[in-house]
């Protein structure tokens, strides 16, 4: 299954944080990595007495089931000193986010896929525009489509660095 996975982070040298992960997404048994957009930096959505944030996606090729790959995301969170409370949306080492799963639409405790913050985050589209711009959204239709609704809202995306 062709998946979608969202980086971010905003303590700690966040740039350091990405690039490992990217690498530990890569090691994960039934990962195969394919891309990996350049990193762009943003003003932080929600509170806004937090540092401004470092972004990318990478896409990959698995044959994990979402929940399995949600719980490899989730340990390599961890691994990154990631302590899961405080205020929603709050600053972090590293937030991993499964952004599209196939054609898949998931509604479960645990997972929401397409993740619901998606369409209303240039954060997200940007990158995933750069590895995969003819990317169709289940449930939202062209990535295209999507990224010229999203409101521009301020956010000032500065192309960071070439992830290579
Ligand atoms: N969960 C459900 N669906 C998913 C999914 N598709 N991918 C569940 C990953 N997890 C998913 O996540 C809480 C629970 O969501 C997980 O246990 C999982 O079962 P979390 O990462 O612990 O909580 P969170 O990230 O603090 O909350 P939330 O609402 O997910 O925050 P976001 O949406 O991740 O936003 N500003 C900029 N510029 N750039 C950013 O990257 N990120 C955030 C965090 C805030 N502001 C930002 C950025
Ligand atoms: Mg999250």
């Amino acid at each position: 299954m062709r998946a979608y996975i969202g980086l971010g982070g905003n303590l700690d040298q966040p740039q350091q944080h990405l690039l490992e992960a990217r690498h530990e997404i890569a090691s994960l048994h039934g990962v195969e990595a394919l891309a990996f957009s350049p990193l762009y930096r943003s003003a932080p959505m929600g509170p806004k007495d937090q540092p401004d944030y470092i972004n990318a996606v990478m896409a990959i090729e698995t044959r994990l089931p979402p929940l399995e790959l949600l719980d490899g995301l989730q340990a390599i969170e961890t691994h990154h000193g990631r302590v899961r409370q405080g205020e929603r949306w709050g600053p972090r080492t590293l937030d991993l986010d499964l952004l599209v799963y196939g054609d898949q639409e998931i509604q479960s405790e645990r997972l929401t896929v397409p993740h619901p913050g998606i369409a209303l985050r240039r954060f997200v589209l940007l990158p995933l525009y750069d590895i995969e711009p003819h990317l169709k959204i289940p449930g939202l239709g062209s990535l295209e489509s999507v990224l010229a609704a999203c409101p521009s809202d301020g956010l000032a995306l500065i192309l960071e660095a070439e992830g290579g």
